[in-house]
């Protein structure tokens, strides 16, 4: 009976452990419900993994698990936690003390990651992991109390190890009542997180688009082929890529945003309300928007119709010049409510392009993950240097004197859209039929536009495709070429030539630090 009770001991501290951390973690969701979605504690390591993964790391999630990214994060903090305290649990077994004080530790780390997250700007943030760690630790040391109760006489069960007995009807009983509490917590706090955004969810809904003033020609008849497996010419915005460092994607209440433009030559500071907004005059555009983090060939391209409040009107409003009319600021640096921030050239900005801050996304208000209610968009740059979601505040400043979140982690300062073209058909692998095989993809070059794309089988001669009609410079072009397939493997290549003259270079790059280059090639067999 006592080796049976002293071998059941160990899996049972390590329960113990497992049930302290899910404790813990309950009740700091539901503290955080009180406090902020963002400083909880699995959200807030997560954020502050982040913040610190190294660019190329970063790079590599967001090529493998994409927009699933965030998920195999969580879920891996998630584990690890899991781990830690299953081994706590053992720990306290032996050292009550040391298990219990091992999860307030924890609950310090969570802390620090809450309030050292740049949306941060309250101590109250640490809160939910203190709470959590707490609770953990106390549950931890009672339900390690159960399995450790000194034999009858001792003072101290550590006076005689091996003779403790143990309170299993205590300790079911505490463990139980533990997982059925905590459950309980972390079921209340995710549902009070969820309802906490209904808010900008309700105010999402009251949107009316307004028509624009200056409204977008319809798509050429001609821009969109017909070929099976070519990308959409727009993309509908359930499919368009997403990329950000948002765990929970901001819920913002269009009826509470602002947006105050202020810094270096602003003569005038401007605030805009959303209504601010719709009371302008809109333009409607349509937009290639890029990441920087896509490789040759990858997925982090989409082409949408936005509808928006020119910048450079807002910006001219403010008093403010570009550099080459003598503004003091090159640099326009917006910041969001995650506490992003994206610097862009105040001379692309102000140049004439279609640079603006889009309410309006193929036709709906902006989509939460895609920046609702407002997000800036600058045609020809990639995302991190012109896009900022869910943006708050634009700063004029310079490029010497800030350098923003991407910039910060080795990303270039500027860093305009590179000429590139994929292949979306035949995909890699297939085993098309010998015959005509249709090959056909897209080529962006936004904001220089597309003048020719070819495409070269094997190493044989460069084949001129044909051109899909231009929307506008600002999109993505499509374009495809017959092909008298024969069998037997083959290397398909695609190269684009801008406006400028430009021919797409085989030089390969990395991603980092300003955009990949070199030439989509896909491999198929025929048969
Ligand atoms: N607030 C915020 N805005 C952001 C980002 C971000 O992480 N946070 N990522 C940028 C990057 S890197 C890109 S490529 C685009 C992607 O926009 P999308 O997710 O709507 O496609 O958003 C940009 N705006
Ligand atoms: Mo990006």
């Amino acid at each position: 009976m006592k080796i049976w009770s002293r071998g059941i001991r160990l899996p049972l501290a390590a329960l113990s452990g497992l049930l302290a951390g899910f404790a813990a973690l309950a009740v700091a969701e539901l503290v955080s419900a009180v406090v902020r979605p963002e400083a909880g504690p699995v959200v807030a390591v997560g954020g502050a993994a982040i913040d610190r993964t190294p660019p190329a790391v970063k790079d590599w999630a967001i090529r493998h698990f994409g927009t699933n990214d965030k998920l195999v994060l969580q879920l891996g903090i998630v584990a690890v936690l899991g781990l830690l305290a299953l081994a706590l649990g053992v720990l306290a077994l032996r050292h009550r003390r040391i298990g219990a004080a091992g999860v307030l530790l924890f609950g310090v780390v969570g802390a620090l990651a809450a309030t050292s997250r740049p949306d941060s700007d309250s101590s109250a943030d640490a809160l939910p992991s203190v709470a959590g760690a707490l609770v953990g630790a106390v549950l931890l040391y009672w339900l390690i109390g159960r399995l450790t109760l000194p034999p009858r006489g001792a003072r101290d069960p550590a006076d005689t190890p091996g003779e403790q007995g143990w309170d299993r009807r205590g300790f079911v009983i505490a463990a139980t009542a533990a997982a059925a509490a905590s459950a309980g917590a972390g079921l209340v706090g995710r549902s009070l997180n969820s309802s906490r955004g209904a808010g900008a969810v309700a105010s999402r809904g009251k949107v009316v688009l307004p028509a624009p003033a200056s409204a977008a020609q319809p798509v050429p008849a001609g821009a969109a082929l017909h070929v099976p497996g070519i990308s959409p010419f727009i993309t509908p915005n359930g499919d368009f890529y997403r990329v950000d460092t948002a765990l929970v994607v901001p819920k913002v209440d269009a009826m509470d945003w602002k947006l105050t433009i202020h810094g270096k030559g602003v003569g005038r500071p401007v605030t805009v309300t959303f209504q601010d907004l719709l009371n302008r005059r809109l333009i409607e555009r349509d937009i290639t928007l890029t990441c920087v983090s896509n490789e040759v060939g990858g997925p982090y391209v989409g082409n949408a119709r936005w509808i928006g409040v020119r910048l450079a009107d807002l910006l001219k409003e403010a008093g403010v010049k570009p550099p080459s009319r003598g503004g003091p600021a090159d640099q326009l640096v917006a910041r969001s409510v995650d506490g992003m921030t994206i610097g862009s050239p105040v001379e692309d900005v102000m140049d004439g392009r279609d640079a603006m801050l889009a309410i309006g996304m193929n036709g709906e208000p902006l989509p939460f993950a895609h920046g609702f209610p407002v997000r800036m968009l600058v045609p020809g740059l990639y995302g991190y240097v012109s896009a900022c979601k869910w943006i708050k505040d634009l700063e004029l400043t310079t490029f010497d004197s800030y350098d923003p979140y991407w910039v910060k982690r080795t990303w270039a300062r500027k860093a305009p859209i590179k000429t590139e073209s994929r292949i979306d058909t035949p995909k890699p692998f297939a085993r098309p039929k010998a015959g005509t095989v249709m090959i056909a993809g897209v080529a962006w070059a936004q904001h220089r536009g597309i003048d020719k794309v070819e495409i070269q089988v094997d190493d044989g001669p460069w084949m001129p495709a044909d051109l899909a009609a231009e929307d506008t410079s600002d999109t993505w072009r499509q374009w495809s070429r017959p092909w008298n397939a024969t069998s037997g493997g083959h290397t398909l290549t695609v190269r684009a030539t801008d406006r400028t003259g430009q021919v797409q270079t085989e030089e390969r790059t990395d991603t980092i630090p300003d955009g990949a280059s070199g030439r989509h090639s896909v491999v198929i067999t025929v048969d």
